[in-house]
């Protein structure tokens, strides 16, 4: 049974479970509900259990939460390993992709919300991607109302994204003080660590192989990723995807 993935493109805790399920060779089918439909997808094929994407259908199984869906693969398909064999160091990997998720993907989405909102053509572009068609003209008669709620649902307003943007060098100076000699988090080679870092930074940080980042960014976006790709810590996350975000296989 092929595994499928219900996901949102632009976001990157999803793109953190398509990288997962990417590195370790598993085909899956994706399924992209519209936008302001999200919440009550996930829901439904949840029966009332998660609320938000993504979710994974593996062996007659709906499994919400990336690291949950992430735990489901290592027991699925154990090779390649994201979790470190050595149970200290599997700790330290588990802490530190629980770090990510509630430290820095939050900000990211608060602070590149809260700058795309303002400008309706590139929050098309960023949840559509260039070429929108039937769904961006959708999408732009109800911007007003759902941009709102994504205000709300993701604190993204000025105050927000003012902490944002402190609380996401503070995990960029974090991150550059856990980094081992071997370039990565956690021992010597890439764990769940590395991936969840690297894919929770974007689409702030846009490396090449990211799939579904928006075409470009609003300012004073552009002027923050610049900042941060010049730092040790943003050539890193070039470098992880470099290395190791293996293209999807075919389901
Ligand atoms: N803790 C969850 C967070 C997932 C999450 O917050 N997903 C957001 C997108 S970034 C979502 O589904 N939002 C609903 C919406 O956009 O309406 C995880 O790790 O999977």
């Amino acid at each position: 049974m092929t595994a499928v993935l219900w996901h949102i493109e632009v976001s990157h805790y999803n793109e953190k479970v398509r990288w997962a399920l990417d590195h370790k060779g598993i085909p899956y089918e994706l399924r992209t509900p519209m936008p302001g439909t999200h919440r009550l997808t996930a829901l439904r094929l949840t029966r009332g259990r998660h609320d938000r994407l993504p979710i994974l259908e593996l062996e007659g199984r709906r499994i919400g939460d990336s690291t949950a869906i992430i735990a489901a693969l290592e027991q699925h398909r154990p090779e390649p390993r994201l979790y470190p064999d050595d149970p200290g160091e599997r700790e330290r990997a588990l802490a530190l992709e629980d770090y990510f998720d509630e430290e820095l993907a939050p900000r990211i989405r608060s602070l590149v919300w809260h700058y795309t909102l303002l400008d309706a053509d590139a929050t098309i572009a960023a949840v559509l991607g260039p070429d929108p068609g039937i769904r961006g003209a959708l999408l732009r008669r109800t911007a007003p109302v759902a941009s709102r709620m994504v205000r709300r649902d993701y604190g993204a307003d000025q105050a927000g994204a003012d902490a944002a943007e402190h609380e996401i060098r503070a995990v960029m100076d974090r991150l550059e003080a856990e980094l081992g000699d071997g370039g990565y988090l956690v021992g010597d080679r890439f764990t769940v660590a590395d991936l969840t870092g690297a894919a929770l930074f974007t689409p702030l940080l846009a490396p090449p192989e990211r799939p579904w980042a928006p075409p470009e960014l609003v300012e004073p976006l552009r002027g923050i990723r610049s900042e941060l790709e010049a730092r040790r810590g943003g050539r890193w996350v070039a470098e992880m995807y470099a290395r190791h975000r293996a293209a999807p296989v075919a389901a």
